[in-house]
């Protein structure tokens, strides 16, 4: 009100009406929960090497506290991983200031490349200045069996003087595996080679953990020279390799 000093004063009102604009206050917070079968806890994800291409490994819920376009958010995986955001709905009639995404694998994983992702998810919103915010997950990748052992050598010929003593080494064979744990446990067993119908488990025994292979008999060149036979790898719910050995 405004008044003058006249006598009587006149006066004169005015209304100030104060509108209150949203100033960008908020930053935009994520959150990232578990999905599925998908172990999540303390920001740690485990997730099968062999999970398919575009499987969910997470639910990510971004959201502003503010209204228009101060609230509307964007979000996206930074760098170089293979995991991809994809919205959870379609949704028309969502609020545009709450969104979720799925965490989806985006390539196929390999334990025996690469073991753990930091997968960082950073959220902007659409405000003059934007405001921004990060948030990450740990992936971790387990082993499953995806590798055979193999023999560092397909063939092995050995050399073995006669007249040895019965339980002699005269041979080490040697197979790995690419795998880890279990996956990577092999246990080495003689067979008869596909050329002989002879099993060799009567002149020759193999350690089934380091490879050795022993003779069990006296040899005599004069009576045979060579022995071949093979030795194959069996592992826990795993194919099976041979390698030959000729002596
Ligand atoms: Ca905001
Ligand atoms: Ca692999
Ligand atoms: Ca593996
Ligand atoms: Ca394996």
């Amino acid at each position: 009100m405004a008044r003058d000093r006249g006598q009587p004063p006149k006066t004169d009102k005015a209304t100030v009406v104060l509108n209150i604009r949203d100033e960008n206050d908020n930053v935009p917070t994520i959150d990232i929960r578990k999905i599925g079968r998908i172990p999540l806890r303390d920001g740690v994800a485990s997730v099968a090497e062999d999970v398919l291409v575009d499987t969910p490994i997470a639910l990510v819920q971004v959201s502003d506290r503010d209204q228009g376009e101060n609230g509307v958010v964007t979000c996206t995986v930074v760098g170089d991983v293979p995991f991809q955001l994809k919205p959870a709905s379609e949704g028309e009639g969502e609020p545009q200031n709450k969104r979720k995404y799925f965490l989806h694998t985006s390539a196929p994983l390999d334990y025996e490349a690469v073991r753990d992702y930091n997968v960082v998810i950073v959220a902007v919103d659409s405000g003059s200045p934007s405001l921004s915010s990060n948030n990450s997950l740990l992936v971790r990748v387990g082993d499953t069996n995806d590798n055979p052992p193999v023999f560092s050598q397909a063939v092995l010929e050995v050399s073995f003087p006669e007249n040895n003593l019965p339980g002699e080494r005269v041979a080490t064979v040697v197979a790995t595996d690419a795998d880890s744990g279990k996956n990577a446990e092999i246990t080495y067993s003689l067979e008869a080679s596909p050329l002989s119908s002879e099993a060799p488990g009567g002149i020759f025994s193999i350690d089934p953990d380091s490879g050795d292979v022993s003779v069990l008999a006296v040899l005599d060149r004069e009576q045979r020279d060579t022995y071949e036979f093979q030795i194959a790898m069996t592992m826990s719910h795993a194919s099976c390799r041979t390698c030959s050995l000729s002596m």
